[in-house]
């Protein structure tokens, strides 16, 4: 078995090499985009063949390397016949475009004779998951080394967080090594029994307390977070020519985007005032809003938004709010909306899924 953990000094964060010794599969788990040719040549001189990119989230202060060590490997020597091609891989409540796989809770990774077992630890992100290999859990920002990852954006939740790790991660073998996404001091490993015993935030909290730790931190946003998180959303860095000048532009408005919880924004929908007023439009796929969608939503999904044909139907004064599965999409349907010149654009954070969880009613399929 092969293994090494990589550092990328510009982030703080860890990328992660696991092979097999019987076939020389193997896998990476959060690779980051500066360090594409450093992750190829230790493929090379060790011999491997990659199977899985993995990645634990969508980033937020870099890129994935993902597609773009995909495409590598695709442009180079013909493949030996019954070898499979990289897969990329993410959470599918992440809900990020292009990847060749989407986990689930349970999922399991094959590779050589080695598995990896998926467990979905939302909070830091609704998509974020942890992967579990032998003796060692992969935990990328959710459960850091004597801290945890922020949950102030991208539909985080310090609830959703601290069940994570109280009732998922903290109930393995305290044997289990902590590997994290990210250290900025320099530490490398840790292990389940030591976080349970020293985690500053979790150690005998109760979520109370959790929360509000979490509420009280305010960090900057991510240095990097306009440009990575619609990049990694929307395929990496193997965007369409015809995308990729819209990305920097798209990011900036991203910067200010106005959001609304999904109870305040449930109150004022009942309003016929606002409603003469407004529209809202539901990103998710045709499929999705069929199973379920807020009562008096549009469905426009992403891929078919078209910001100047909503503008000549609803005119640039309407107020237009966004909505999507977990609060990622809409982010991004907004953000393309104030950049086409509608002058009030607000997604609703946590999307359906919030709303669902909030006991507020949906209009449903009927069975
Ligand atoms: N200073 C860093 C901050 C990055 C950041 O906020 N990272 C998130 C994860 S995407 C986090 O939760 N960090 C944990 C921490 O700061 O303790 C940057 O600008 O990139
Ligand atoms: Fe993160």
């Amino acid at each position: 078995m092969t293994f090494r953990q990589l550092f990328d000094p510009a982030s703080s964060t860890y990328t992660y090499l696991i092979a097999d010794d019987t076939n020389h599969e193997a896998v990476l788990i959060d690779s980051v985009i500066d360090q594409v040719a450093r992750d190829l040549a230790l493929l090379r001189d060790n011999g491997l063949t990659l199977r899985y990119t993995l990645d634990t989230h969508v980033h937020a202060d870099h890129v994935t390397a993902a597609h773009a060590i995909k495409q590598a490997l695709a442009g180079g020597a013909a493949r030996p016949a019954g070898v499979a091609a990289v897969q990329t891989a993410v959470s599918r409540d992440c809900n990020a475009a292009g990847y060749d796989r989407y986990l689930g809770d349970g999922d399991v990774i094959l590779f050589g004779r080695e598995e990896i077992l998926v467990i979905a630890t939302p909070g830091h992100t609704a998509g974020s998951v942890s992967f579990l290999w032998r003796d060692h859990v992969f935990t990328g920002d959710a459960l850091l080394i004597g801290g945890c990852g922020r949950t102030d954006f991208q539909s985080g939740s310090a609830e959703a967080l601290y069940h994570s790790i109280t009732q998922k991660l903290f109930t393995l073998d305290e044997q289990v090594l902590v590997y994290p996404g990210r250290d900025y001091k320099g530490r490398r490993v840790s292990s389940i029994g030591e976080e349970k015993l020293f985690n500053a935030r979790l150690a005998g909290k109760s979520l109370k307390e959790f929360v509000a730790i979490m509420d009280s931190l305010g960090p900057p946003a991510p240095a990097r977070i306009h440009e990575a998180v619609p990049v990694n959303l929307v395929r990496g860095t193997e965007l369409p020519p015809a995308l990729s000048g819209q990305v920097p532009r798209e990011a900036a408005a991203l910067a200010d985007l106005d959001s609304i919880s999904v109870r305040q924004f449930s109150d004022e929908w009942q309003s016929p005032a606002l409603r003469r007023r407004t529209v809202l439009i539901d990103v998710r796929t045709p499929a999705e809003f069929a199973i379920e969608h807020v009562e008096g939503a549009q469905s426009l999904p992403l891929d078919q938004l078209d910001p100047a044909a909503l503008m000549a139907r609803v005119g640039p004064a309407h107020t237009v709010f966004c909505i999507c599965q977990t609060g990622t999409r809409s982010q991004l349907a907004a953000a393309r909306l104030r950049e086409a010149g509608f002058a009030q654009v607000v997604h609703v954070d946590g999307g359906t899924n919030a709303w669902r969880t909030a006991g507020l009613p949906l209009v449903r399929a009927s069975p």
